[in-house]
């Protein structure tokens, strides 16, 4: 299908299954996606528009590596389980359509995507409070311990995505170990220290192992799969997550481990690059992993003891060890999200626009320092304070 084509169906849809148009020639269509997997339209007409979400047989950009579509259906599937969870911090969807690969969804006007806002400095008081209320509803809440576990084996088997997982197993915890594919990118001064460090560490490379085993088995959570700031809508009021096409069940500390990952690397980022730094800035980056690790543990001990109840599950002292395990995993994938994000292939925003910076060497020496820590501390890793002093002890304020 050519563009032309692919517009004229999407305008065809839109008018068919949403009331919020009448007249086609009235309508306009424009490309408006940077991610690295689908295509995504914003239909307007004067004030009035909506997101079409197309997920190509191929991946975006490509006419040679097929991807399956299911990602779509599983995308819709997460989207209305989250809106239920969440009491609506996802983007509505008005329909999909499984013949065309498509999800017609709310356009989210009033909000930045959170990268983008935080490639400007801004801040938001309400994210750590926020993101730890998401993360709990959305995962604690999809676990055996709170649903019944017959529903939560049916929506498991809803939720079987091959191809994504197969993405991120190969991203996120194979080839920035081991390099097979030669498209691991970093700065050419630290291919001793990567050498010495990850490829030849034969202690990370076992832990890493164990992460990755736990990734593939452990069906604990319907869990986003990629949440980045760049999978996350923002205001000064709210946020509202989008982009669950690696949705899986799988451990819920990968989604709360991503976006710590996400926010320490920002934060070792903006401390030590060669430019002045903006303090509201780092300490709201810094102040937010605070925030969403005391708020998340603050909200499960208040919440558990009424949600959790399946039988033997739902007793304080396997409550309370289910926590540690909860909070362990979700240090040690924060420690593998910054790891991959600096040396393997796909890289964020952050890290991309500092490669030509004077410090990138120091930059990704710490970040794999710290990634590094998360995953072999993992265990020790159970409250706010520890990052706290992780962070200072490995980011020192002189340049
Ligand atoms: C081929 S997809 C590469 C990366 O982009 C997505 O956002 C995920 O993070 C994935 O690992
Ligand atoms: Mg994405």
């Amino acid at each position: 299908m050519n563009t032309e084509e692919l517009h004229n169906n999407i305008l065809e849809l839109v008018l068919k299954e949403t009331d919020f148009f009448t007249e086609k020639d009235d309508l306009s269509i424009k490309e408006v996606g940077d991610g690295n997997v689908n295509y995504i339209f914003r239909v307007s007409e004067g004030n009035e528009s909506l997101i079409v979400k197309f997920a190509d047989s191929f991946i975006r950009n490509s006419t040679t590596r097929a991807l399956s579509t299911v990602r779509s259906a599983i995308e819709n599937e997460i989207l209305k389980k989250q809106a239920e969870l969440t009491d609506g911090m996802v983007p509505k969807v008005y329909h999909y359509s499984p013949e065309m690969n498509c999800i017609i969804m709310e356009d989210m006007k009033d909000y930045q995507v959170l990268r983008e806002a935080m490639m400007n400095k801004e801040t938001f008081a309400h994210f750590g409070k926020d993101i730890a209320q998401f993360l709990y509803n959305t995962l604690v809440k999809t676990t055996d311990v709170v649903m019944d576990p017959e529903e939560k084996k049916e929506l498991l088997a809803k939720l079987v995505n091959l191809d994504m997982c197969e993405i991120s197993e190969r991203l996120v915890f194979t080839e920035p170990y081991l390099n097979t594919q030669k498209l691991n990118k970093f700065h050419a001064n630290n291919q001793s220290f990567v050498e010495d460090n990850v490829y030849n560490n034969e202690t990370l490379k076992l832990e890493v192992s164990k992460l990755k085993n736990r990734f593939m088995n452990k069906s604990e959570s319907m869990i986003h799969g990629d949440l980045h700031a760049g999978s996350i809508f923002i205001n000064d009021k709210s946020l509202k997550v989008f982009d669950p096409e690696f949705s899986f069940y799988g451990p819920m500390g990968y989604d709360i481990g991503n976006v710590i990952g996400s926010f320490i690397i920002t934060y070792v980022v903006n401390k030590l690059e060669n430019s002045d730094e903006d303090l509201n800035f780092t300490n709201w980056v810094k102040g937010s992993i605070k925030t969403l690790v005391e708020s998340f543990i603050e909200i499960y001990e208040k919440n558990i003891e009424n949600d959790a109840q399946t039988k033997m599950l739902n007793n304080k002292a396997f409550t309370d060890f289910y926590l540690t395990q909860i909070l362990s995993d979700s240090a040690a994938y924060a420690g593998t999200e910054m790891i991959r994000r600096t040396i393997g292939v796909a890289k964020v925003w952050d890290l991309e626009r500092v490669q030509d910076d004077k410090n990138i060497e120091l930059i990704e020496k710490t970040l794999i320092k710290i990634g590094t820590e998360l995953i072999l501390n993992r265990d020790k890793m159970l409250n706010a304070k520890s990052y706290e002093e992780l962070l200072n002890k490995n980011v020192k304020e002189d340049k």
